[in-house]
C-alpha cells in the first residue's frame, strides 16, 4: 500500500493515470474545469504545477474522477472492487502513533497564519467563494473521546475562520452540537492530502462510534500512522500535506452557499458552523488537493459508490440471501437509485427488499428489483426488465416522506422524500414465459 499521496501519485504517474499540467491556472474556475473535463472523459487525475497568485504550490485535481481511480488507490482490481471492499470493511486495523511526520516540516501559528496563503478553488459558476472540498476532519465525541473521520466541505471566511457544513446527521456535526451543549467549541483537525485509503475509509458508513481510521487500516491493511496535533488534542495522519487545526465556535453560524453539490444542481445557501484557525502544518512544497462535486460523475459520486453499495448490500442479503448483485446508478447520483438482483424464493421478497432499502435513510429514493438473469450495470437489460416483467399498477409501492440525508432539491421538505420501489421479477411458478429468448451456438461464433 502507499505511505502516503506523494508515492502513490508516483504510482499513478507510472501506470499512466496523472497528469502534470504545466499551463498556468486560476484557482477560479480554471482548476474546477480541468476537473471536469477529465471526469467527463473518464482521463487520469490532473496535478497542476502552476497556479496563478500561489508561486511554489501544486493543486491536486480528480484524483478519484473515475472507478479506474478508486480501484488503483485501493490496489484492487476494477471488476471485483464491491466484492472486495466488503470483506475489507470489516477488517479494522487500529491506527499507530507515531512521534512525529513529515506535516510538521512547516508550522504556521500566531501572525503567519493566513489561510489566503492556501491555493483554494473556486469550482462552480454560482459558488458563494472558494471552498476546501477533499479535507478530511477529525474530531472527538465529547462523550467518550472516540474519534471520528468523515469530509466536510469548509467555506473561506477570513485569514483564520472557515465554515464547516457538518450537518446533524453526520456524526461530526453532531459531535460539535454535542459540545455546544456543554458550553464549548470542538477542536477538529482537517487533513488535506492524504493516502487514498484514509479518503475512501471516510466514506464507509459505519455506526457513530466506530473510528474510521481503523476501516482505512483494514482497506490498506495496515495501521494508519497518526501523530498529535500542535495547538490540539487531536490525532492526524504523520504524512498529511496540510492539516488546519481549528476549534469550532458555539453557537456561532454562517451563511454557506450556494454551492454546487452531488444532484447536479446548487444547494442554496446553509447555515454552517464556524471554524477558529489555531495552527496549519504542512510538508515542505506542499500539494493541496482539492475534488469536484456537481453533475455526476465527480468524484464525490465515486467516492461514495462502494460505500453506499456495501451497506445495501449487506442490509439486501438479510432479507433476500441469495442477492446476486446491487448497482447504484450514475443517473440516479450514486445515491438516489440503486438496481438489486435477487434469487427469490417467496413471491413477495423484493417487496421486502424494497422497504428495507427505503428506510435505511442514506439518500435512496428508488429502489429496482430484477431477476439474477439481468445485468444490474446495463441499463438496457434493467429497462427490459421494467417493460416486460412488470405492471405498474401492481408491482410499484410508494411510501410518502421518509426521512434521508437527501440533497435532491424535488423534494418538498429538506431532508425528507418519497421512496418508490419497483419489483421488477417475474412470477416464479410462471418464470417460463418471461425468459430470454436464446439462439443456440452464439459462443460458438468465432468469426466475430
Ligand atoms: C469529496 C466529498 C465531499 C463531501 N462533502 C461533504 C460536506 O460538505 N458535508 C457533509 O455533510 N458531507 C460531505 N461528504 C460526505 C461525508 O464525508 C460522508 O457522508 C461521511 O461518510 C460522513 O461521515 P460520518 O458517517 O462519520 O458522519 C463529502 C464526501 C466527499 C467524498
Ligand atoms: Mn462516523
Amino acid at each position: 500500500m502507499f505511505d502516503d499521496l506523494r508515492s502513490y501519485l508516483s504510482h499513478l504517474e507510472k501506470v499512466g493515470q496523472l497528469l502534470r499540467v504545466e499551463e498556468e491556472v486560476d484557482t477560479k474556475f480554471e482548476i474546477a474545469a480541468g476537473i471536469r473535463k477529465t471526469s467527463d472523459i473518464r482521463g487520469p487525475a490532473l496535478l497542476f504545477e502552476r497556479v496563478k497568485g500561489f508561486p511554489g504550490w501544486r493543486v491536486l485535481g480528480g484524483l478519484f474522477a473515475t472507478r479506474k481511480l478508486i480501484a488503483l488507490g485501493l490496489g484492487i482490481p476494477e471488476d471485483q472492487l464491491l466484492e472486495r471492499y466488503l470483506t475489507l470493511e470489516e477488517e479494522r486495523i487500529p491506527p499507530e502513533m507515531v512521534k512525529s511526520g513529515p506535516v510538521k516540516e512547516v508550522c504556521w501559528k500566531g501572525d503567519e497564519l493566513d489561510l489566503y496563503r492556501l491555493p483554494m478553488v473556486i469550482h462552480s459558476e454560482k459558488d458563494c467563494g472558494p471552498y476546501i472540498t477533499i479535507g478530511v476532519q477529525i474530531g472527538k465525541d465529547p462523550d467518550t473521546g472516540f474519534r471520528n473521520v468523515s469530509i466536510h466541505r469548509m467555506l473561506l471566511l477570513g485569514k483564520d475562520r472557515l465554515s464547516l457544513w457538518a450537518p446533524p446527521d453526520h456524526h461530526l456535526g453532531r459531535m460539535i452540537l454535542k459540545a455546544e451543549e456543554k458550553g464549548r467549541g470542538l477542536e477538529v483537525a482537517t487533513a488535506i492530502g492524504v493516502e487514498p485509503a484514509i479518503i475512501i475509509g471516510s466514506q464507509a458508513k459505519v455506526p457513530f462510534g466506530v473510528d474510521e481510521f481503523y476501516v482505512a487500516g483494514g482497506l490498506r491493511g495496515a495501521p494508519v500512522k497518526l501523530t498529535g496535533c500542535e495547538t490540539i488534542d487531536v490525532e492526524v495522519p504523520a504524512s498529511s500535506e496540510i492539516v488546519i487545526e481549528g476549534v469550532t465556535v458555539p453557537g456561532e453560524r454562517v451563511p454557506d452557499g450556494p454551492y454546487g453539490e452531488y444532484p447536479g444542481c446548487y444547494s442554496e445557501a446553509k447555515q454552517a458552523p464556524v471554524v477558529k484557525v489555531t495552527a496549519i502544518t504542512m510538508r515542505q512544497n506542499p500539494i493541496y488537493q482539492t475534488a469536484l462535486t456537481g453533475m455526476p460523475v465527480t468524484e464525490n459520486h465515486t467516492l461514495i459508490e462502494y460505500a453506499n453499495a456495501a451497506v445495501i448490500y449487506r442490509e439486501v442479503k438479510k432479507i433476500s440471501p441469495e442477492v446476486r448483485a446491487v448497482y447504484v446508478t450514475p443517473g440516479g447520483t450514486f445515491r438516489h437509485h440503486v438496481v438489486v438482483s435477487i434469487k427469490k424464493r417467496h413471491e413477495e421478497e423484493a417487496r421486502n427488499v424494497i422497504l428495507a432499502l427505503l428506510s435505511l435513510g442514506i439518500g435512496l429514493k428508488q429502489v429496482t428489483i430484477v431477476d439474477e438473469d439481468i445485468d444490474v450495470h446495463d441499463p438496457l437489460q434493467v429497462e427490459w426488465a421494467l417493460s416486460t416483467r412488470m405492471q405498474p399498477d401492481k408491482d410499484i409501492v410508494i411510501i410518502p416522506r421518509l426521512a434521508c440525508s437527501t440533497l435532491d432539491p424535488s423534494v418538498p421538505v429538506a431532508r425528507t422524500t418519497a421512496g418508490w420501489g419497483i419489483d421488477a421479477t417475474a412470477p416464479m411458478n410462471d418464470f417460463e414465459r418471461f425468459k430470454k429468448v436464446n439462439i443456440p451456438g452464439v459462443e460458438k461464433v468465432k468469426y466475430l
